[in-house]
């Protein structure tokens, strides 16, 4: 082969002449999907509470984070029930509703790859539907609002099922955040979704039956967006109500968000 012919090997070809780059786009980050964690309070609900569980990590899109149950007390098999489901399961020793939603809020603060970047709240008890958690979790994802509320009582057939005691004490509640901070609901829906930004704008504190009406009233306080979306509900699958199912409970409840509301409208 003439010494002429030879083909030049890569390194000893002159450079091209300098062209100016094209302007290459940043290569596209992956979108992640927001991380969602389900707060599940708890006290005896051995009996529905791993259904409740694995119908929520079925429903939910996209996939939960994770389910952390709190409990406080149970003397059944609950947390056993609860781990078998796919659940983590923080143990508060003070009593009431609000300390076990404290505690695994406390925990999710505390999950590998830090806090939610939404949290639910649901019973344990099978009376929230989880089908319908991603119509719940709908206007979070959308970036229209900041809190959603699971109202029970713009569908007949859920409504049917609150107990009177419950429906007149829960519009009793909300027509006065209407008249006070001029926010409508419709219900104090225990199935609800807010985005962990706002949940820290808040500052819960509630320990008992005041947690619930504590988040509404806080909302427009603390400039939340709120939407309602009508959800459907069952009977408690198995169990003891501990709250608007008895006398004892129903009173206190409505003692205590009466007392709530009042609290914060000084
Ligand atoms: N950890 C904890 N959970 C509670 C307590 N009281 C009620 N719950 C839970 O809160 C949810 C609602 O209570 P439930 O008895 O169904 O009230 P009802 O729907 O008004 O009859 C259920 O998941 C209960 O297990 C409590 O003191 N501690
Ligand atoms: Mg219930």
């Amino acid at each position: 082969m003439s010494q002429r012919l030879r083909p030049v090997p890569r390194a000893e070809r002159s450079p091209a002449p300098a062209q100016p780059a094209p302007a290459q786009p940043a290569p596209a980050q992956p979108e992640q999907p927001p991380r969602i964690v389900v707060v599940i309070p708890a006290l005896n609900e051995e009996g529905s509470l791993g259904a409740v569980i694995e119908g929520l990590l079925r429903e939910a899109d996209p996939p939960l984070a994770a389910v952390i149950v709190g409990d406080n007390g149970s003397t059944d098999r609950t947390a056993e029930v609860a781990r078998a489901a796919g659940a983590r399961v923080v143990y508060e020793p003070r009593p009431g509703y609000g300390s076990a939603c404290l505690a695994a809020l406390a925990e999710a603060r505390r999950l590998p790859g830090g806090p939610p970047d939404v949290v639910v709240f649901a019973d344990g008890d099978g009376a929230d539907e989880p089908r319908d958690l991603p119509l719940l979790l709908a206007p979070i994802l959308a970036d229209q609002a900041d809190l959603v509320i699971g109202s029970r009582t713009l569908l007949p057939e859920s409504r049917r099922l609150l107990a009177p005691q419950a429906r007149f004490g829960n519009l009793l509640a909300v027509t006065l955040i209407r008249a006070l901070w001029g926010e409508r609901f419709t219900d104090l829906g225990p199935f609800r979704a807010i985005t962990w930004e706002a949940l820290e704008r808040v500052g819960m504190r509630d320990r008992n039956y005041g947690w619930t009406v504590e988040l509404q009233l806080k909302a427009p306080r603390f400039g939340l967006r709120c939407a309602e979306v009508p959800v459907r509900t069952n009977l408690r699958t198995a169990g003891q109500s501990k709250v608007t199912g008895t006398l004892r409970g129903s009173i206190k409840a409505g003692v205590k968000i009466l007392a709530t509301i009042a609290r914060y409208a000084r």
